[in-house]
């Protein structure tokens, strides 16, 4: 199990990831201390009617100074200075709390939104190996779920906090020029405060982390299920799956409330152990009277300012543990962000324009990280323009082969070189620029029909667009679509049929223009008329590229120069066509 991080540490790199947030945040504590002083102009109206305006007293210098000259010789002008004053102090709260809704709502989300794309970022850069074993819900969740604890942190936690404390400050400072003994007392709960604080925290943290684990549970169950409904529907599991998530819910619902439990619990004892100090002071407090080393009217003021110490204790304590959610929350983005890609870039890895496209295996060794390994010693060498045909039983590791050529995955021994160089030395974008890929089940993105073909070129205008579908043979059936290029190609892609996805990704690959073709079975699943058009498409981009191309039907290989096949983890050839002799070994 990973160590858990302390409360100080994720603290200390929240704030220097909301670096830019700071003087917002310094501004909303600001404005939060502000509230105490226009709370306590409230009353100061009513106070001037009274004594001024019924009654007949002149106005305390504080108040003449503020009021205009003209109004402070008659009551009615008085009054209205009174009135208008109120109106003033309303107007001046309302600007108060209006600015700090805005400027915390700013910052606030100005800061998810920062760390969100960074979380983002880093999710994509991960290799594709984190996201086999850890699933895409994890990180979803992750990234939308866990994000928002840096503002429910920093701006709902931390300044509130700080508020507090000032105030607390100022009380204690205010109480002890009149008793400091009783302040004394009267703070001597506060380390029972934090302790109760510290403790409790830790058992929250706990019970929080198994809430969130929870929760990530439920949410990939759903996402799986609506992802995968075609099969759901099709077994009938609907029941099953039901169950699952409703297990899976009941168990986070069961944390949650032994979270309450704990929290309640917490919250009560907070208030007793401050009620026992309040009892506490109020004794000594009268004893004191009693000695006569404090008048009577002082001990009700002191008592009143206790009160005052002790909301702001009381607040902080609380905070402390509403905290822990939060800091749970926040502790799980950052170790997704501290993920380290294991398909790294080297730092001063080699540009890489436009490849020849040599390609040579030497004695490559691979295993998707258990014990089994699923390619031994595989070399082989694929002169420029070369077409090599893989064929292999199912699982015999085709796909993986190629994996390791555009490294989705990095080899676990040997290298595999590009134009004589190891392709683990040239940037990862413009490695896997010089790929042109066509894949066992093309995915296609929910955008229209010529976003989707663009995508092997961004910025390809309409006209390369609309050729690049010529010659992958899918013009046809687009423009006879209702509303051709423009059709949306629905989620994955899947408001078309496999063999028009089929072509999208030739049509794609056609655009992209890469030195090195990868054709992962493109016709595996279409029937033969449309599979002699992909083969006939695909033998046009084949033109002057080196091409892998894997194909169950071996009548798709006749074309290749070089003909592999994996079995028991390594390659033989089969057959080797033209000058290309030496190319593959068996071992
Ligand atoms: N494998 C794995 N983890 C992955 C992908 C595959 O453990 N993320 C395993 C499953 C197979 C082996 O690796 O036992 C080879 O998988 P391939 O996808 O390379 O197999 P093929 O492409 O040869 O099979 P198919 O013809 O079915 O596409
Ligand atoms: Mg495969």
């Amino acid at each position: 199990m990973t160590q858990r991080m302390t409360i100080l540490y994720i603290l200390r790199r929240m704030a220097k990831e909301v670096r830019p947030y700071w003087p917002h945040l310094m501004a909303i504590l600001l404005l939060n201390l502000l509230a105490a002083p226009i709370a306590l102009l409230a009353p100061v109206p009513l106070k001037i009617v009274i004594d001024n305006v019924a009654g007949s007293q002149s106005l305390p210098w504080y108040l003449a100074a503020l009021a205009p000259e003209a109004l402070q010789h008659s009551r009615q002008g008085l009054l209205v200075f009174a009135v208008g004053f109120l109106v003033v102090i309303a107007l001046l709260s309302q600007l108060r709390a209006l600015a700090g809704w805005v400027l915390e709502t700013y910052a606030g989300e100005g800061m998810v939104l920062d760390f969100r794309t960074k979380l983002f970022a880093h999710v994509q850069r991960l290799s594709l190996s984190y996201h086999d074993s850890k699933g895409a819900a994890d990180s979803t969740f992750r990234i939308q779920y866990e994000a928002p604890a840096l503002q429910y942190v920093m701006v709902n936690g931390i300044i509130p906090l700080a508020a507090a404390l000032s105030t607390l400050v100022g009380m204690i400072w205010v109480t002890s020029l009149l008793d400091a003994q009783l302040a004394f007392i009267a703070l001597a709960v506060s380390p029972v405060l934090f302790l109760l604080s510290y403790r409790v925290g830790d058992r929250l943290r706990e019970r929080w982390e198994s809430v969130r684990s929870r929760e990530t549970t439920a949410n990939s169950i759903v996402q799986e299920v609506l992802s995968s409904l075609r099969v759901v529907k099709a077994f009938g599991q609907e029941e099953h799956e039901r169950g699952r998530f409703y297990q899976e819910s009941a168990r986070r619902m069961r944390a949650l409330v032994k979270v309450a439990f704990l929290q309640g619990g917490f919250d009560l004892s907070v208030d007793i152990t401050i009620a026992l100090g309040t009892a506490l002071t109020l004794y000594i407090g009268v004893l004191h009277v009693q000695r006569g080393m404090l008048t009577l009217g002082d001990l009700v003021l002191v008592v009143a300012y206790i009160a005052q110490i002790y909301s702001p204790l009381q607040a902080i304590s609380k905070k402390l543990a509403d905290l822990q959610g939060s800091l749970v929350g926040a502790e799980r983005a950052y170790r997704l962000l501290d993920q380290t890609p294991d398909v790294a870039e080297k730092i001063h890895a080699r540009p890489l324009l436009r490849a020849a496209g040599d390609v040579r295996f030497e004695n490559v060794c691979f295993s998707y990280g258990g014990s089994q390994s699923v390619l031994e010693n595989v070399s082989l060498d694929a002169p420029a323009g070369t077409r090599v045909g893989i064929q292999g039983s199912t699982g015999a590791g085709k796909t993986t082969l190629l994996s390791l050529l555009t490294r989705f995955y990095d080899v676990c021994g040997g290298r595999i070189l590009l134009d004589g160089v190891d392709i683990r030395d040239y940037k990862l974008a413009d490695l896997r620029n010089q790929f042109g890929i066509v894949l066992q089940d093309s995915v296609l993105f929910s955008t229209s029909l010529a976003e989707n073909i663009a995508y092997g070129r961004r910025g390809a205008s309409m006209e390369e667009i609309i050729a690049a579908a010529k010659l992958a043979n899918a013009h046809d059936f687009i423009s006879n679509l209702p509303e051709g290029y423009e059709t949306l190609a629905g989620e994955r892609g899947m408001r078309l049929s496999g063999g028009e996805r089929q072509r999208i990704a030739l049509a794609r690959a056609f655009l992209k223009d890469a030195p090195i073709l990868i054709l992962d079975e493109p016709t595996s699943s279409v029937d033969v008329k449309t599979e002699s058009s992909i083969i006939d498409a695909m033998d046009r981009l084949m033109q002057g590229r080196t091409t892998f191309m894997i194909a169950h039907r071996l009548s798709t290989l006749d074309s290749c120069d070089l003909r592999l096949e994996i079995t028991c983890n390594t390659l033989c050839t089969l057959q080797t066509v033209g000058g290309i002799s030496q190319g593959v070994h068996a071992l």
